[in-house]
């Protein structure tokens, strides 16, 4: 048979562009070798100097007296919630948050919270829907005690949540005697797209998580940060979960190195997230809404005929690409440190090439 070039396409080696999530990075080789250098001690009694120096760090970072180092960003979030309300009281959470929608409701079966869920619309809480959602003192109800924001913002496809709507909403809690806590998952990511600091965002905030593990590149880890009093709490909380650590600054060691050299970078995976939309929008079967491209995510509609998430994943792994899903019909594309221009061109021509044959 004859082919051209002389490259036989079923043997062309596809190895599979992995574009599923950010959560996916590995670590960087100044990662690794920072784990292998750090000076370690055993944190459950405080004594693991990386971990403590790289605590100060993000304290510093986000403007807040202390922070905490913890396994995840679902511990992170889990924590702040056990130590902000009492079992019973009632939590206002966007109904599209991950801290809703994908922590296994620990915040209820674990800190014994009960959810007030609060729409938000593309991403965007809306002020007077959330006061309005925010009940009266009465006999009947659990006690509202805790607003839940999200910056960026997942679900919508990684949008940045303006400081003057996050001011807003942090306004219209504290009128009513909430404390706030922010899943800042990706806020350095917000921060690098907006160009607000992330410490202006917490500045309201009682509470923040972030994390590590993700556009950071570092294998584990993630950090809450408060006032010295709130993290000595969670530190107890982290610990009844099981999450005290020994020596930890095989974690702490990377994230000094994320927080070092790994934030500015970002920008990069914005770019290559701008790029790719834009491309893809152009792909006939396929769509996104390019005012939800803020940041390192793109959520793509699937607008062709008998076109949904399940049947796209399965095509676009069969061409060599990863993506993960966001049923019935959007697919989301997170590009990451991992994958230059080139790689993403690449992608481009795979995701075509198996579009196209849906058409032959
Ligand atoms: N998000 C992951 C999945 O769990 C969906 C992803 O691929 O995006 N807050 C936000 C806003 C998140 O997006 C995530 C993870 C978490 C918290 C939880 O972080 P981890 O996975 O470290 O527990």
């Amino acid at each position: 048979m004859d082919f051209t070039n002389g490259i036989n396409p079923n043997e062309i080696d596809l190895k599979p562009i992995n574009l599923y999530s950010d959560t996916q990075t590995l670590p960087t080789e100044a990662m690794l070798d920072a784990i292998r250098a750090a000076e370690l001690g055993d944190d459950t009694y405080g004594k693991d100097p990386t971990v403590k120096r790289f605590e100060e760090m993000a304290a510093a970072r986000m403007g807040k007296e202390a922070a905490m180092l913890v396994l995840s960003g679902t511990m992170g979030n889990l924590v702040a919630l056990m130590c902000h309300g009492r079992p019973g009281d009632e939590v206002l959470i966007d109904s599209s948050s991950h801290l809703y929608q994908h922590e296994g409701g620990g915040f209820a079966n674990v800190a014994g919270l009960s959810p007030m869920p609060v729409p938000s619309h593309k991403g965007m809480m809306d002020p007077g829907e959330l006061a309005a959602a925010i009940r009266k003192k009465n006999l009947h109800c659990p006690v509202p005690r805790l607003l839940c924001l999200e910056n960026t913002h997942n679900r919508s496809g990684g949008r940045v949540v303006p400081l003057a709507l996050h001011r807003e909403l942090c306004a219209v809690a504290r009128d009513h005697g909430l404390r706030i806590h922010l899943d800042g998952a990706r806020i350095l990511n917000a921060s690098v797209a907006s160009g607000v600091p992330a410490a202006a965002y917490a500045e309201d905030v009682d509470t923040l998580m972030f994390c590590l593990s993700k556009g950071l590149c570092c294998p584990l880890g993630s950090v809450l940060v408060g006032s010295r009093e709130f993290i000595a709490g969670a530190n107890f909380a982290r610990r009844r979960i099981g999450g005290g650590m020994r020596q930890a600054g095989i974690i702490a060691a990377a994230g000094i190195v994320a927080l070092e050299t790994m934030v500015d970078r970002l920008a990069d995976d914005h770019a290559n997230a701008r790029y790719l939309a834009k491309h893809l929008c152009r792909i006939d079967g396929l769509d996104v809404d390019l005012e939800t491209v803020e940041t390192n995510m793109v959520n793509v509609d699937l607008v062709g005929p008998g076109l949904d998430t399940a049947r796209i994943i399965s095509l676009w792994q069969e061409y060599g690409v990863e993506v993960s899903g966001r049923p019935p019909s959007q697919v989301r594309l997170v590009p990451t440190h991992d994958h230059g221009r080139t790689v993403i061109d690449e992608a481009l021509d795979r995701i075509r090439t198996a579009m196209d044959s849906l058409v032959g």
